[in-house]
């Protein structure tokens, strides 16, 4: 029998988010890992945007959109609140974590600027930690804006974040969402 497949990349927040409510719920996927540069023909020809993650469905429906990947798979209808955040979340922090991240990428970007813009979402965070799904799909983006400089993130003063985040990093299930697999190739 085959199973719903699921296009990912191992470093990809929105592909992080997905993967962790399919192991939540133990739905079974075939996992094929994209290059980016490299995407499968499959996976463009169903979901020509070219984002990842992609999951379609025994019965051929694609669900290309990583919140409502979680949404099916989980069975779960976020909140007004839930939305809130997640859309501060996509839109707000994501923007200047990537001016952060890669300044370069932009005309004219200070990334201690967008750094600062940054802190003001995850203060927030620190006040209101996220929880169950939603924390799953918050977690996978302030992992990355800390990974950029760890040393500055940990001497700031948001003890909440910081632990909120070690316990998501540390858990089996995010371990279980980090393996690595190897590039799929279309036969
Ligand atoms: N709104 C999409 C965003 C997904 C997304 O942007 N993924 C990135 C990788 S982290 C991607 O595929 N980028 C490739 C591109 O934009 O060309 C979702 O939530 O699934």
């Amino acid at each position: 029998m085959t199973l719903p497949i699921l296009y990912s990349f191992r470093r990809c927040p929105y592909a992080i988010r997905a993967r962790m409510a399919i192991i939540r719920c133990k739905y079974e996927v075939e996992h094929r890992e994209v290059l980016l540069r490299e995407r499968p023909k499959h996976m463009m020809e169903i979901s020509p945007k070219g984002t990842v993650p992609v999951l379609q469905l025994q019965n051929g429906t694609v669900i290309e959109e990583s919140l409502e990947i979680m949404e099916y798979v989980l069975d779960w209808q976020l909140t007004d609140e839930e939305r809130y955040w997640v859309e501060r979340n996509d839109n707000e922090f994501k923007f200047h974590l990537d001016r952060y991240k890669y300044p370069n990428r932009y005309d004219d970007v200070d990334h201690v600027n967008h750094r600062s813009q940054a802190c003001k979402f995850l203060i927030d965070i620190d006040e209101n930690i996220p929880k169950g799904n939603l924390s799953d799909s918050i977690f996978p983006f302030v992992r990355q804006f800390a990974n950029h400089d760890r040393e500055w993130f940990d001497s700031q003063t948001w003890e909440n974040l910081k632990q909120w985040l070690e316990s998501n990093l540390t858990s089996d299930e995010f371990k279980e969402c980090m393996i690595k697999h190897p590039q799929w190739k279309q036969e």
